[in-house]
């Protein structure tokens, strides 16, 4: 068991690099030998292994089997990529950068090119990036798994956004090296190189893509990775793809290769931004200076893993006695929230209301494409305001995500006094430069009103690099903290496996027929057909079922829950469908209905 004085090892830490090593599965689906106790782990516990996982991002790869971050091959392509992109700055006509993705890579496209267009802007240049999420705006908000499925669809809205460009350099970002989605996009790339040139962001090697048949297709993530290496020889196409080490909650992509997505885009387009604007050349060098004020992200946020500790305590004790955790946000900050927010719901099986974000300024704020996206996302602080604000109490936590240098202190101060009336459950989050006092008063008020205050205090930065963009990367580190942990001590995460989650595409299928295997020790088709039974909520599969393909299997499951966790209990007890429903009914906490059908 993990107790108060977990420490973690140097194997530990290089354990999942061995070839013996779970080797039928991708760095990005197997799990950290670090966290195999995170689900009996103290909350300072769980901010320690979250650390030690994130850390791994940066180890050293001189010599390993894998290519890291700060490895030589992958920073003289990220030279590379920053010099097409300082190519594209330099003469704009008619060009185009597009980040896409699925899931968290779509979000992280869409905050790395609305930052980035936001500094063109502020020096009067028309936008150049342009964002793509499978499932469109509403996917930034709310999962969309389905459409990930489909690479007609990737290759559609591709065509739409790149209508008339002479000159594209697409960036297709899959962690897994795995969504149909944006494989159909690279395919497309590649059939078309006098337009586009295709950039591959992942944290898997080409031999690791997924290479399951993409049905309507000829090619498979992984033949669409190989050819890309090819004609990386001649710099047709670019790999971006180091490993990071497997998550912290196995196949969780959203924490280390969500965060891993984002320092690497960050590094190339501020390399190609500082060559373009302030005369300083793309060097390797430079990128690796760059990376290295994000390693020093990591240090400064972890530092205070006590103050973590206790806000994900205080999240995790709102979501076991019913209550909400709401993220109140300014800027980029509150996007953050949004999207930690969002993803709960399909990472965690969680329910909407129970994690929840919003972003002062609401969608004027965000500026989407698509603008507002209707009642079903609500996400202004008026909205908190109207909807959340009469029915909070005490078993609610609410956070307050700022920084000092937006001149909103007095914002948020009268919002912590509303929100203080209804809970005292209220904690701010905040992060200001070392030696600025400009809002000390202001923060005093707000101090005496939280029950926590957790400050983050930054030297000013080396020249080129933006502290907004290390504020940003703490503070998502800082979210997936608090949502993972209170999940975890809700008791939804069995050993370091999410096993309540939802197969609504055929990733997430996969991976949870795999899980079952692992979980019961039965043989792949007797996994697979418990759970198509769970899926179908039927104790015998018709040639009907059988004979459909993942996808169709995909869509059923979007309209039951908890399949995983009945097919797991039907196979290690051999219960019926109806018996394993009134055992996860007895045991409404995962963890716990897992552990006594094994005891
Ligand atoms: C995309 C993604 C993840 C999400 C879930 C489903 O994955 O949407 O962001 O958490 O796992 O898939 P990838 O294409 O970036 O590997």
């Amino acid at each position: 068991m993990a107790g108060s004085d977990w420490t973690c090892s140097l194997s530990a830490m290089h354990e999942w690099e061995s070839p013996d090593y779970e080797p039928s599965l991708p760095v990005s689906e197997k799990s950290n030998p670090l966290t195999r106790d995170i689900d009996r782990a103290s909350p300072n516990c769980i901010v320690r292994m979250l650390q030690a996982c994130d850390a791994q991002m940066f180890q050293d790869g001189t010599g390993a089997t894998y290519q890291r971050l700060l490895s030589e091959q992958v920073v003289e392509t990220l030279t590379e990529v920053a010099k097409q992109v300082e190519h594209i700055l330099k003469d704009p006509r008619d060009s185009l950068i597009v980040l896409s993705g699925c899931g968290t890579s779509g979000r992280l496209a869409f905050l790395v090119a609305s930052a980035f267009n936001r500094a063109l802007g502020e020096l009067d240049r028309s936008s150049v990036y342009s964002y793509i999420i499978a499932g469109g705006d509403k996917a930034l908000l709310s999962s969309q798994e389905a459409p990930e499925d489909d690479p007609k669809l990737g290759v559609l809205s591709l065509k739409k956004v790149c209508e008339g460009q002479k000159r594209v350099l697409f960036i297709g970002i899959s962690c897994g090296l795995s969504a149909p989605f944006v494989a159909g996009q690279l395919d497309f790339c590649l059939q078309h190189p006098e337009v586009y040139t295709p950039v591959l962001v992942g944290f898997n090697p080409p031999h690791q893509a997924r290479d399951e048949r993409i049905p309507g297709c000829t090619f498979t993530f992984r033949s669409v990775a190989r050819r890309m290496q090819e004609l990386a020889t001649r710099q047709r196409a670019f790999l971006i793809n180091p490993a990071v080490g497997p998550e912290a909650v196995s196949g969780s992509s959203r924490m280390k290769g969500g965060s891993a997505t984002k320092i690497l885009l960050e590094v190339v387009l501020s390399a190609a931004h500082a060559a373009t604007f302030a005369d300083t050349p793309v060097t390797p060098k430079g990128l690796l200076q760059h990376m290295g004020a994000y390693e020093k992200t990591l240090e400064i946020t972890y530092a205070q893993r006590e103050g973590i500790g206790a806000l994900l305590e205080a999240a995790g004790q709102s979501l076991r006695r019913g209550g909400r955790v709401c993220y109140l946000g300014w800027g980029p900050l509150g996007t953050l929230g949004l999207i930690d927010a969002s993803e709960c719901v399909p990472t965690f099986g969680a329910g909407c209301e129970d994690v929840r974000g919003y972003i002062s300024g609401g969608y004027r704020e965000l500026n989407n494409n698509e603008g507002p996206l209707g009642p079903d996302f609500c996400i202004a602080h008026e909205d908190f305001l109207r909807l959340v604000l009469p029915s909070l109490d005490d078993r609610d936590a609410v956070l307050l995500i700022y920084t000092h240098s937006g001149n909103n202190v007095g914002e948020v101060a009268e919002l912590a006094r509303t929100v203080r009336e209804k809970t005292s459950n209220l904690h701010a989050v905040y992060h200001r430069v070392d030696g600025d006092t400009a809002a000390a008063e202001q923060q005093d008020d707000i101090n005496k009103l939280c029950f926590s205050s957790l400050k983050f205090t930054w030297p000013s930065p080396a020249s080129g690099i933006s502290l907004h963009m290390q504020w940003e990367l703490s503070t998502k580190l800082l979210l997936n903290a608090v949502s993972t942990g209170a999940h975890v001590l809700k008791g939804k995460i069995y050993q370091n496996h999410m096993v309540d989650l939802q197969v609504t595409n055929s990733k997430l299928y996969r991976r949870a027929t795999r899980l079952l295997q692992k979980l019961s020790g039965g043989p792949e088709s007797r996994c697979e057909e418990a759970l198509l039974k769970a899926v179908y909520r039927v104790d015998e599969l018709t040639a009907d079922i059988t004979s459909s393909d993942v996808s169709a299997h995909a869509r059923a499951a979007r309209s039951g829950t908890k399949a995983v966790p009945l097919a797991l209990v039907c196979l290690l007890t051999g219960r019926s469908l109806r018996e394993a429903g009134t055992h996860l009914e007895q045991h409404p906490i995962v963890r716990e209905a897992v552990e006594a059908c094994l005891s």
